[in-house]
């Protein structure tokens, strides 16, 4: 089983993307006409939306785009700005772009643009627990939300849930509630902050509890560089641990040479890399394309937000599979290596 080749062409919007913070400048001041009297955007905001952008045109995807506009559509409205004033800073950008795109490109913007008026403004949480599982993940998160770390450790600890349904079924739905409640303006940055730290210690003493019986496949992981989004790809690693595997954890934000040089260093079977913002995936198609070029025989497997939105991504960005869950994730490593061996 071979990745294909990346149809992704980041080249083509180098252009935009090297240009793009002093797009965002002038953007932010055509939003800042004090004549106006429009609410600032903020610089950060701009390049979020700009880089977004770029990357879903980059690998053709509408629904990227789209799913996009809807989170910034409820963000926005949710803190205050109203849905004029939204489409008013979509249209801005779209003045300022347009002139760097060709067609094709163009034509995706423009799409979102008609959506936008009719998105709603309440996307709910796509991870759900098993029904199951609900009052318990509701438990652990009203637990965090509440500051109560041992009251939230005891929900996890009572169940004695397999780790693979622990967090899948728990805390991955938990953590998601946690951020479409940050996203809509229901809780405060410390709230998500706390529930994330929390979570980390309660991996990492799980993790203390898993037997080790390596039996040589090594494992490189890693969430790509530019995301700070790490517990998938922990969770990941810690499943592939759990089923054998010598696991070399990078953590968040790793650039892609350096990922490279380690694959290779390290000799890794396979290089898990993980991708929540949609603005990141240029680096993972220059990280398909790097490690192919670099010699490497990893095979290379991708996860996250944006390959759960937008299905054959992994085709389009070269990569050799995608998984949405860790048990998955060791599943198709199996079978890549077992595809390997047989070409080998
Ligand atoms: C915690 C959190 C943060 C923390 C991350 C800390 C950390 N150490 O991870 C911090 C505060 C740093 C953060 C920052 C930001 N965040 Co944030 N964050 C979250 C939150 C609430 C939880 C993430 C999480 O842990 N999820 C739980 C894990 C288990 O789920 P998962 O990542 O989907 O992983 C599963 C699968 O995808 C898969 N998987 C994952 N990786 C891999 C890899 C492989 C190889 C495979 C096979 C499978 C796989 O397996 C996992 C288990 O099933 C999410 C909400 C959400 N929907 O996830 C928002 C969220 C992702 N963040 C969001 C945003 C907007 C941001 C910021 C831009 C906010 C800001 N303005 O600063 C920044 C961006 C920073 C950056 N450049 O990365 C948005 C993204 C919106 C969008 N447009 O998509 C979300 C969705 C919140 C929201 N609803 O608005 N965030």
């Amino acid at each position: 089983m071979s990745a294909s080749p990346a149809s992704c062409d980041v080249g083509r919007y180098q252009s935009l993307l090297s240009e793009s913070q002093f797009i965002a400048c002038s953007i932010v001041a055509e939003l800042d006409d004090p004549e106006d009297g429009f609410p600032c955007a903020s610089h950060e905001d701009i390049i979020g939306h700009l880089s977004t952008y770029v990357a879903a045109a980059m690998v053709s995807s509408f629904p990227l785009w789209l799913h996009h506009l809807s989170w910034a559509n409820a963000f926005m409205q949710s803190h205050g700005m109203s849905q004029r004033e939204v489409l008013r800073v979509f249209q801005v950008i779209g003045k300022h772009i347009v002139g760097h795109l060709d067609a094709h490109a163009y034509e995706i913007y423009d799409r979102g643009m008609n959506a936008l008026p009719t998105l709603p403004l309440h996307t709910p949480c796509t991870r759900k627990a098993l029904p199951s599982q609900e009052v318990v993940a509701k438990q652990y998160l009203d637990a965090m939300l509440a500051f109560d770390k041992p009251a939230a450790r005891a929900v996890l600890l009572s169940q004695q849930l397999p780790l693979e349904d622990l967090y899948v079924h728990v805390i991955g739905p938990a953590m998601h509630r946690v951020g479409e409640l940050w996203q809509n303006a229901k809780i405060n940055p410390a709230q998500e902050h706390f529930c994330t730290a929390a979570t980390a210690e309660f991996m990492a003493e799980f993790r203390a509890e898993i037997e080790f019986k390596r039996d040589g496949r090594r494992l490189l992981a890693a969430a790509i560089e530019g995301d700070y989004h790490d517990l998938g790809i922990r969770m990941v690693t810690d499943m592939f641990e759990y089923h054998g595997w010598v696991a070399l954890y990078l953590g968040a934000n790793v650039q892609v040479e350096n990922i490279v040089s380690v694959a290779t260093d390290y000799d890794a079977d396979v290089v898990a890399v993980s991708v929540t913002m949609t603005a990141q995936l240029p680096h993972v198609c220059r990280l398909a394309q790097a490690l192919q070029t670099s010699g490497s025989e990893a095979k290379l497997l991708v996860g996250g937000q944006p390959m759960e939105l937008a299905p054959g991504l992994d085709r389009v960005l070269g990569v050799h599979g995608t998984a949405s869950t860790p048990a998955a994730a060791v599943q198709i490593a199996r079978e890549l290596l077992v595809a390997k061996a047989r070409t080998c």
